[in-house]
């Protein structure tokens, strides 16, 4: 039996023509490109991932995770511990808040943003709850799991901007009812805001192109909105520097970060 033996010189030279193979392959298919301008109905679902190279933690890996005092944030942001200790919620609600503001949209926010005046329909759903697409100056954007911009009364669901309000310690309460209220996002097990989902689903239904940015893609039904694009006949295209669940699906996977390769779209 002949064993080929690679030396080390081999390998180097080996591996470097395929850095430079690699380095030289246009990271956007002429396919994709060709697409993406011709298309009039493009629809963008994200992730924490897009907003990570803004600073802000993700859940499930990609940099820093979200955890506070030791707890991961599935603890914290659970219906268990809103109903155990709403103060302890709030604590680490008020602190998220407190963070964001010091941090600011990054060029992912920013293309996207773009986009909106590029296509006859664009339509961004987000799984975000920093708000930071509307900072970006994205507008109708669909927030599929709320703001933590927004507190909702327990009682009578009156809804609190908190960018207007000075709320910054403690449970702020209601301005129709004066109960207690929460953080307006959507906790494991809770329904999304009403008519959210649909919206989204029905121009997942009806878009040429589908862009799923930086999600891990295993919360439902978040999740199944590329699967809807997917099944009705959409080019589905992945930005995340890690595979998913939904890499299978997807036409295209462009493994990197979102903010250097969302501006590459124009
Ligand atoms: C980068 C990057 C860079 C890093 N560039 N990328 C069907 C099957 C199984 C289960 C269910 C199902 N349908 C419903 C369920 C139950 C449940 C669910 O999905 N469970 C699964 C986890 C098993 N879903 C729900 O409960 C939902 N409600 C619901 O279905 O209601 C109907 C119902 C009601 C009652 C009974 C039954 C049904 C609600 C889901 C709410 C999710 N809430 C959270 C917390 C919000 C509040 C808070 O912020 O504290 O939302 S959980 C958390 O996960 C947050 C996120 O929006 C969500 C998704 O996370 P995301 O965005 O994907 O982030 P990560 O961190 O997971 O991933 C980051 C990615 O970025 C990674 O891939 C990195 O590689 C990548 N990345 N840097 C690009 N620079
Ligand atoms: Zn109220």
């Amino acid at each position: 039996m002949i064993r080929e033996i690679a030396s080390p010189r081999r390998a180097l030279l080996t591996s470097r023509i395929l850095m430079q193979a690699v380095a030289s392959r246009p990271l956007i298919s002429d396919q994709l490109r060709s697409r993406f301008d011709r298309a009039q109905r493009v629809l963008v679902l994200t992730g924490a991932g897009v907003s990570a190279e803004s600073g802000v933690p993700t859940f499930r890996g990609g940099g820093q995770t979200a955890v506070w005092k030791g707890m991961p944030f599935d603890a914290m942001s659970s219906g268990a511990m809103l109903e155990r200790d709403l103060p302890a919620v709030w604590e680490w609600f008020n602190y998220r808040r407190g963070v964001l503001r010091t941090l600011k949209p990054n060029p992912a926010h920013d293309a996207i943003a773009r986009w909106q005046n590029r296509f006859d329909e664009f339509t961004l759903a987000t799984q975000n709850v920093d708000g930071l697409h509307i900072a970006a100056g994205s507008r109708s954007v669909i927030e599929l799991h709320g703001s933590v911009w927004r507190a909702r009364c327990l009682t009578c669901q009156a809804r609190t901007d908190l960018r207007e309000s000075d709320h910054e310690n403690g449970v702020p309460t209601c301005h129709e009812c004066g109960d207690p209220m929460r953080p307006d996002v959507v906790l494991f097990g809770e329904m999304l805001p009403v008519g959210a989902f649909e919206r989204a689903a029905m121009q997942a239904s009806s878009c040429e192109v589908c862009f799923v940015v930086g999600t891990s893609a295993v919360v439902y039904p978040a999740a199944s909105i590329p699967e809807i694009a997917r099944s009705a006949g959409a080019y589905v295209v992945e930005v995340n520097p890690e595979p998913t669940p939904l890499s299978e699906i997807c036409h295209e996977v462009l493994a990197g970060k979102a903010g250097e390769i969302l501006p590459l779209f124009g």
